[in-house]
């Protein structure tokens, strides 16, 4: 049977429609990245898993990514259930605290936008979907440990994961829980939430439900999933996804001589991706893409069509969610038939550019990690 609505309830409803519309991202509902035309498939295809989420980059139209999407990384596999519920914050804190999975829902609810990027993203073509931009909802971790009050000897804050491995030391084995650290300053960043939802939607186990840290700017090593007890130290924590996996070996060339250096996987590195190339029926075909960064604004994004020159594209820039990616655009015109090379390169507001992949920052990388090269891609028109 048909409902029946009267016209105060059709006008409300449109008024809640258009609402909605509002809160969508501009560029949804102005369909800006849904050109109509056929999608021109790239020459290096991207595997898809279905057993495994990625982001599709061809299928890239909506800003937020819709959670099926979103890639997973566990590397002790999802802990099972039942989990023990609730935050435990020790250490060098004054009034040490037990806070429930209840009392962290109740406290200030802080929404934010932010891409969450694995950094080994990038480093082939079977990882190039460990990426995605999520609206985070929780509650700001700053404010918790002013709560607790962290001594002033206190520099490192440690964040351990349920999930747990048995780990060999120099030859030894150690029962281990997942951990990461950030440094107090960056610990206490007013974006870092204590995050208990994912795209207003509970967050899924496979994410890290029910709380996870969300560090908005760096990439994803960084916020750990399933988080229940946080430990802050008068030292620097050299765990096993601090200081022996996900650290990156760059060398530089300085004094005539190349200089090694090792750094725990940090902020996220300057990027930018062609993600679909939509031939129209008629006129310029139609190359989009993403940008994003450790929250220093995208500046611009350049692409280049074969040996062509580098060619602004039209930045989407996005200043209310500087953690989010931005799209950019690019019309191209008079685009030949047969084969070709695109490639984007994204510039910071510091005036960073994405590295060429031999560029020596990207030559001198002996590790897989952090790989921000510009990515060209081949497609035949
Ligand atoms: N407890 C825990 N947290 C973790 C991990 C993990 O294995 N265990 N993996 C990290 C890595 S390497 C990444 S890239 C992100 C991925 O988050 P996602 O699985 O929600 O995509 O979680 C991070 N947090
Ligand atoms: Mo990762």
């Amino acid at each position: 049977m048909m409902p029946t609505i009267t016209r105060r309830e059709m006008i409300r409803a449109s008024v809640a429609a258009a609402a909605v519309l509002m809160a969508r991202h501009p560029r949804e509902v102005l369909g800006l990245a849904e050109p109509e035309g056929s999608v021109v498939p790239f020459l290096e295809g991207q595997p898809i898993d279905p057993k495994r989420p990625m982001l599709n980059w061809q299928e890239l139209t909506s800003w937020i990514t819709p959670n099926e999407q979103v890639f997973a990384v566990s590397h002790y596999g999802v802990p099972a259930e039942p989990l023990p519920g609730g935050l435990q914050v020790e250490g060098l804190i004054k009034r040490p605290r037990f806070f429930s999975l209840e009392e962290i829902k109740r406290r200030r609810r802080k929404q934010i936008t932010a891409t969450l990027e694995c950094s080994g993203n990038g480093a082939g073509i079977a990882f190039m979907g460990a990426v995605a931009n999520v609206r985070w909802t929780g509650t700001p971790l700053a404010a918790l440990l002013k709560e607790c009050g962290v001594l002033e000897r206190g520099i490192e804050v440690v964040f351990f994961g349920a999930d747990e491995k048995s780990e060999k030391i120099r030859d030894k084995d150690y029962l281990q829980n997942f951990a990461r650290s950030l440094a107090r300053e960056e610990a206490m960043r007013d974006e870092v939430l204590l995050a208990y939802e994912m795209n207003g939607q509970p967050l899924p186990r496979e994410h890290g439900g029910p709380l996870r840290l969300v560090v908005p700017g760096w990439f994803g090593i960084a916020w750990v999933k399933w988080l229940q007890r946080i430990e802050v130290l008068d030292r620097r924590y050299m765990s096993k996804y601090m200081a022996r996996e996900y650290v990156t070996i760059r060398g530089e060339e300085k004094h005539g001589k190349t200089i090694w250096r090792e750094t725990s996987v940090g902020p996220i590195d300057l990027k930018s991706i062609v993600a679909r190339v939509v031939r129209p029926p008629a006129g310029p075909v139609r190359v989009t893409g993403a940008a994003w960064s450790d929250g220093t604004p995208v500046r611009s994004v350049q692409v280049k069509i074969d040996d062509g020159p580098w060619l602004n594209a039209v930045l989407e820039r996005n200043r209310r969610e500087p953690y989010a990616w931005s799209f950019w655009e690019f019309e191209w015109h008079h685009a030949a038939p047969g084969e070709h090379t695109l490639v984007s390169r994204a510039m910071g507001a510091d005036g960073q550019v994405q590295p060429a992949p031999d560029d020596s920052s990207i030559r001198l990388k002996r590790t897989y990690w952090e790989a921000n090269q510009q990515y060209p891609r081949r497609i035949r028109l």
